[in-house]
């Protein structure tokens, strides 16, 4: 019934204003009375959120759209007739939607920045006390109405191999470019200077070149290589030119994983820092077995024990599958030791294979959502080394987990203790008290959101 009398409403416009036949460039004219009857029956057919364009009568399908303050609390019929005059004074766009929680609906006039612009609408959003901004090419919101500089994050990764631990650290950049956390340095877990190089590159271009970086020095011995993109911090152009930029170049030299773990907890005040491991445990694992050090006076474990927080960890096998974790497994000895020696009270967020399993972003959608640059690292990988591939992005859920707190986007277990098996089998068991939780897998539609919030961030320049 109410598209119906949409239609109707629309269809008087249309002969009124000459919609049909509307010349190109020029702008309709349409009483504001029957713009706000539209509008609110917009509301009514859209009450999940709606945006107008008022010049072409038309949703628009690209943009990523914020609220003016000016608008805000304009809830009911009588209020359109003010929303319409600010959007005709600022940007032509109407949006609306309802709250079941009030029964009313809102509208505000909008504001529209391209999609590739996250940072600038999301400071815009701030500004205005919005709490989202709505990607209309995506059809998601993304949370807006804070900076959080004290998410003090430590990545630990294992970079070299796939390609989801890039994905995961361009996320973290893309976070700090939008004052969502503070990237405190990069743990590089798989050895081969090649790899640290390879996060120096990363660094480099996105703007974050100074962003200490670790290399461990004694970890797993030839782990498996899915994609052998180790040496992208020595690729050239057809000139021999070389095609990245780095910080520590070929003289400069890493600190070792560990003591780097060891320098950036001392800097940090107690309980602030976040580690995110996406790889193996090695610089954990050897973190928690040092002693007292030029960084600092205490042992590794009362050192974690001080200064940690939390830690989001890729890996772990709690749900259906049988699949054996690749990240402990790998690491066996490492990890055995790391869990033995982690302090209880530190809490812990799995994020299982099998969540980020359906996640795959395909070759071709990598390189069509870089294709705002010829030049680009993980592009580059696409571009020569891989072909016709896809990535599961396994990683970016534990960095998003982190970053997003663990009620907005994911269900999360209940709490419980886990332990690992000299065979690598990740045991969990109940416990009000437990440390420990995991992510559960999502459906299709959860998927198909996360899998776009990437998308959204990788395009972001
Ligand atoms: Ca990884």
């Amino acid at each position: 019934m109410k598209r119906f009398i949409l239609f109707i409403l629309l269809a008087g416009l249309a002969v009124q204003s000459g919609f049909a036949q509307k010349p190109e460039g020029k702008k309709l004219q349409i009483s504001d009375k029957k713009l706000a009857d539209v509008i609110y029956v917009m509301g009514e057919i859209h009450p999940e959120g709606f945006t107008l364009d008022l010049n072409t009568m038309q949703l628009p399908l690209e943009g990523l759209i914020v609220s003016y303050k000016e608008t805000q609390n304009s809830f009911s019929r009588k209020s359109i007739r003010k929303v319409i005059k600010h959007a005709r004074e600022h940007d032509n766009l109407v949006g609306g939607w309802y709250n079941p929680e009030e029964g009313d609906y809102y509208f505000d006039s909008n504001r529209s920045f391209p999609e590739d612009s996250l940072a600038a609408a999301l400071a815009f959003a701030r500004k205005n006390g919005q709490h989202t901004v709505y990607s209309c090419a995506k059809g998601i919101n993304v949370k807006s109405n804070y900076e959080q500089h004290d998410i003090r994050i430590i990545y630990d990764c294992d970079m070299g191999s796939s390609t989801d631990d890039l994905f995961a650290l361009m996320m973290l950049y893309r976070y700090m470019d939008m004052k969502r956390c503070t990237l405190l340095g990069v743990v590089v877990d798989r050895m081969n200077r090649a790899n640290a190089d390879a996060v120096d590159v990363m660094n480099n271009y996105y703007g974050y070149p100074n962003i200490p970086i670790g290399l461990e020095q004694t970890g797993v011995k030839a782990p498996r290589v899915f994609i052998p993109y180790h040496n992208m911090a020595y690729a050239r152009d057809i000139d021999a030119n070389l095609l990245f930029k780095r910080t520590v170049g070929d003289n400069g030299t890493y600190l070792d994983g560990y003591k780097l773990y060891r320098k950036l907890l001392a800097e940090q005040p107690d309980k602030s820092v976040t580690v995110v491991s996406v790889g193996f445990v090695t610089c954990l694992s050897r973190l928690l077995q040092s002693g007292p050090d030029e960084f600092s006076p205490l042992n590794g474990v009362d050192l974690v024990e001080q200064k940690v927080k939390n830690i989001y960890m890729m890996g772990g096998v709690f749900g259906d599958s049988f699949e054996h974790d690749y990240n402990f497994t790998a690491a066996i000895d490492f990890s055995l030791k790391f869990f033995e020696l982690l302090p209880k009270d530190i809490e812990l967020v799995f994020s299982p294979g099998e969540v980020g399993d359906p996640l795959y972003y395909s070759a071709e959608q990598i390189i069509n959502d870089l294709s705002w640059t010829d030049v680009h690292p993980i592009k580059w990988i696409y571009q020569y080394l891989v072909e016709d591939k896809f990535q599961k992005m396994w990683d970016p859920l534990a960095v998003i987990n982190a970053v997003e707190g663990d009620e907005a986007i994911y269900q999360i277990s209940e709490r419980g203790w886990v332990t690992l098996t000299p065979t690598g089998e990740t045991i969990f068991t109940p416990d009000p008290k437990g440390n420990a939780r995991y992510q559960l897998p999502g459906d299709s539609s959860w998927c198909e959101t996360l899998l776009k919030y990437i998308r959204l961030m990788a395009i972001q320049h």
